[in-house]
């Protein structure tokens, strides 16, 4: 566990307060780049968050970072244990931009937190540990910025100046695990300025070429850097005042430049010409000046042609600045997404993330979307068809809030005042016309795996608890609870998860209950005689109706087990539903007005919540919409399709019960390994990989093609050849790569710690549900009653 010292200094020093006060809220859109850094556990990203807060207008002066904590992770619980627990926003005055910056949570126990971040950001830095390449939660926050449509996105190759560290292996990486088929290197770094220290690696990392301005950067000890232009002409390289002549990586620096632009020509026929007009001699590219490859760059990341990689070393503040310049040349604002910028325009925003405090109430922080929201203003909820009443508006600066007269368009702040809105709601103007009232796209709570029960500490305890958990699970939608056989259950993303819930509850909701002993959440499957589809048999049978209220509602559905390659919905638990027309229902609740298809996805969600054979949710089915008749009044569909629904499961039979599965990545040193792997296969883990820790995922099938892309040479990572010629020793990390179901994993923790000495470290990410054996069958049905 890290510890980190309190920042509190900081804060309550006049500098910092200054500061504060100077804030003012940005009116030019297009200088606005709302923009989270996503990635891994622990890949730096509360380090470069802080690093960018050092640099940037935020805290004037440097100096006093190395005692340690950092602004945004202001929980205690994220200062204990020195991970993020929630997202955080803040606005950070860069040259002439404004970043509203969101640092996330790499543990995917948060993964929330990063679905409401993706949802309204338009530009992405996604960090990778230059020691490990791309990693599992790499690729998770990836398909979830996919799945939000993040138009711009740039990688940091962090963590430079660790010893393996390597900028050839991460950025292959890239290429074998599928993230991206053109990364184009921007930056390159230099592990020394010393001839033989850089062969050694050593420090690691002290400076960055700067391939597109065509620049040096060098930072010495302290942290200051100092910037060299490079020269223009190709024999001039081999005599810089700032480099010795036999440096190695300055045979290098020219082809590097030359492929970064031939690279980008093959995606842009205007630079193609351009270069095309060059004299051919082998300075003529070096002379090619940023700001005419810049348009070039801006316009194919927005096209997401290519994929801009920079690196550096957070810690170390090496290489913030020129990922923040390319952050602001590169990313979307505001008015490059679909928008109305019109200055009367009707507002229109969304509401991505709500937090309880105890002085000022229910916080919703919301993106204005068009039109611009003024304090003290009446406010339509669209996606509850509720009024509501905003009071005060603030931009927080992590946790210290600014109270402002009104949020622009394009600007990320928090609201006051609201009562009902919950995450991903649509927020409009009262009067706006009907168009302008449709709902944007929902955000997708991540399924829940692990429970615990509930119990209050007395009776007059319960109601208190009950109104707790509504209020934490308002904050957090992954958070879920329920009755079930009298007992109050609550619901998580992983062991991680309710143990803060459990703080949350006692800490900010002074709840008095005790939490009993935590379950993984089970699945059932659909049963072994499902009925054929309807063009198979005659088209309404009896079990196609239901009555219900007196009349006979005909509900008629196909149901199948989803089949190799099909992927459940995660808003539907794993399932896929589907309307007459074969498009999935994208969500239960998908929109405020009923027509008779919605009804009846109702009536399925209901049915699919609970088996009627092992009272489990049910995942994995394939239910298609064929035909249904119109009842008076049309509501009574939800209950026929909930009846129909019912009756064919029951008819098929009970199905094969499934369980959470994570992939455990396990960092332990050479001495332990046996213990370790012999621990995770007696507990039923599938052994994936054993690693060194330096892995490019080469061994990845069916990545994308090197060609058309530059791969430095390896004498551009020395650090990491050094580190495959040391050999092992005992205390070098080895690497374990598992499958394990979560069920025989819920006390990790400590038995890591005790077979290891206290050394192991390990994280684990959702594998999603598997189907498990006959005996594990009777035993998931004997704990949970029904055997
Ligand atoms: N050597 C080295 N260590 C770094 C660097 N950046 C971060 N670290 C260390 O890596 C660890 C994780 O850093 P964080 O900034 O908390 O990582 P994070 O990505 O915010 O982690 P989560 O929020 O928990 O996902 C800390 O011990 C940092 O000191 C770097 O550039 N070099
Ligand atoms: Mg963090």
């Amino acid at each position: 566990m890290r510890r980190r010292l309190c920042l509190s200094f900081l804060r309550n020093s006049p500098n910092y307060c200054r500061k504060l006060s100077t804030k003012v809220v940005p009116h030019d859109p297009s200088k606005i780049r709302n923009m989270a850094l996503v990635a891994h556990i622990d890949s730096g990203k509360t380090t470069l968050t802080e690093s960018i807060l050092l640099q940037s207008s935020y805290l004037s002066t440097s100096g006093s970072v190395d005692t340690g904590s950092t602004i945004t992770d202001f929980l205690p619980a994220e200062r204990e244990r020195g991970i993020t627990i929630q997202s955080a926003s803040i606005p950070v005055k860069w040259k002439d931009w404004t970043f509203n910056l969101i640092d996330t949570p790499g543990h995917a126990d948060f993964g929330m937190e990063v679905e409401s971040a993706s949802r309204v950001i338009d530009g992405a830095v996604v960090l990778i540990d230059s020691v490990e390449g791309v990693e599992a939660q790499t690729k998770g926050v990836w398909k979830q910025l996919d799945r939000y449509g993040v138009p711009t996105r740039m990688m940091f190759l962090n963590k430079q100046d660790r010893p393996g560290a390597s900028f050839r292996s991460s950025l292959r990486s890239l290429l074998n695990n599928r993230l991206h088929p053109h990364p184009m290197v921007l930056t390159l770094p230099i592990a020394s300025f010393e001839p033989q220290d850089y062969l050694h690696a050593e420090p690691g990392i002290q400076g960055l070429v700067d391939l597109v301005k065509w620049e040096l950067w060098r930072w010495d000890q302290d942290g200051n850097s100092t910037c060299y232009p490079l020269p223009t002409d190709a024999k001039a390289l081999e005599a810089l005042k700032f480099l010795p002549s036999n440096h190695p990586i300055i045979p290098h620096l020219a082809p590097a430049r030359t492929q970064l632009l031939e690279n980008l020509s093959m995606f842009s026929e205007d630079l193609m010409e351009t270069l095309l007009t060059l004299p051919s001699e082998p300075s003529s590219y070096l002379g090619v000046h940023h700001s005419d490859i810049i348009p070039h760059l801006r316009k194919k990341t927005f096209e997401n042609k290519i994929l801009p990689v920079v690196c550096g070393s957070a810690i170390k503040h090496i290489g913030t600045s020129l990922a923040m310049d390319y952050v602001g040349e590169l990313f979307a604002s505001p008015v490059d997404v679909l928008h109305d910028p019109a200055k009367n325009a009707p507002l229109r925003m969304l509401a991505w993330k709500v937090s309880w405090d105890q002085k000022r109430g229910w916080m919703t922080y919301v993106r204005i979307y068009s039109g611009k929201l003024t304090r003290q203003s009446a406010v339509l909820n669209a996606t509850r068809n509720q009024k509501e009443k905003v009071s005060k508006l603030l931009l927080m600066y992590a946790s210290d809030p600014v109270e402002v007269d009104e949020l622009p368009f394009g600007a990320v702040g928090v609201v006051l005042g609201l009562k009902f809105t919950r995450t991903g709601d649509t927020l409009v103007s009262p009067g706006a016309p009907p168009s302008s009232r449709t709902v944007m796209q929902d955000i997708i709570p991540p399924k829940a795996v692990i429970s615990a029960s509930v119990i209050p500490h007395s009776h007059s305890d319960l109601e208190p608890v009950q109104n707790a958990l509504e209020s934490l699970s308002r904050t957090d939608p992954s958070v879920r609870y329920d009755l079930q056989e009298g007992q109050i259950l609550v619901h998580g993303l992983g062991a991680l998860h309710l143990e803060i819930v459990e703080g949350r509850l006692r800490d900010e909701f002074h709840a008095n209950f005790e939490l009993g002993k935590r379950r993984v959440s089970y699945r059932e499957a659909l049963g072994p005689n499902y009925d054929p589809p309807h063009f198979e048999r005659p088209f309404i049978s009896k079990d196609d109706r239901a009555d219900i209220a007196g009349s006979s509602v005909t509900v008629a559905l196909d149901i199948r087990p989803l089949q190799e390659g099909e992927e459940g919905s995660p808003l539907w638990d794993g399932n896929l539903v589907l309307d007459k027309s074969g498009i999935p229902i994208s969500s239960p609740e998908s929109s405020s007005t009923a027509n008779p298809e919605l009804l009846i996805a109702s009536g399925i969600a209901t049915t699919l919540s609970s088996s009627p054979h092992s009272s489990l949710p049910m995942s994995h089915l394939h239910i298609q919409i064929r035909e249904w008749s119109i009842p008076s009044p049309l509501s009574l569909l939800t209950g026929a399709s909930a009846i129909v629904m019912r009756n064919r499961l029951r008819k098929a039979g009970m199905g094969p019960l499934m369980e959470p599965y994570f992939l455990f990545k396990v960092s332990v040193t050479e001495d332990t390994l046996g213990k370790v792997v012999k621990d995770l296969t007696e507990h039923g883990a599938e052994l994936q990989e054993l690693g060194d820790g330096i892995s490019d995922g080469a061994d990845e099938v069916g990545g994308y093609s090197e060609e058309g892309n530059y791969i430095p040479p390896d004498i551009l990572s020395p650090s990491s050849s050094n580190l495959n010629s040391a050999g092992r020793s005992p205390e070098l990390k080895r690497i374990v790569h598992a499958l394990a179901p979560l069920s025989q994993m819920l006390d990790y923790n400590s038995r890591l710690r005790a077979l290891s000495g206290g050394h192991g470290q390990f994280n684990m990410l959702s594998a999603g549900f598997r189907v498990v054996t006959e005996p594990r069958k009777m035993e998931i049905l004997r704990e949970i009653g029904r055997a």
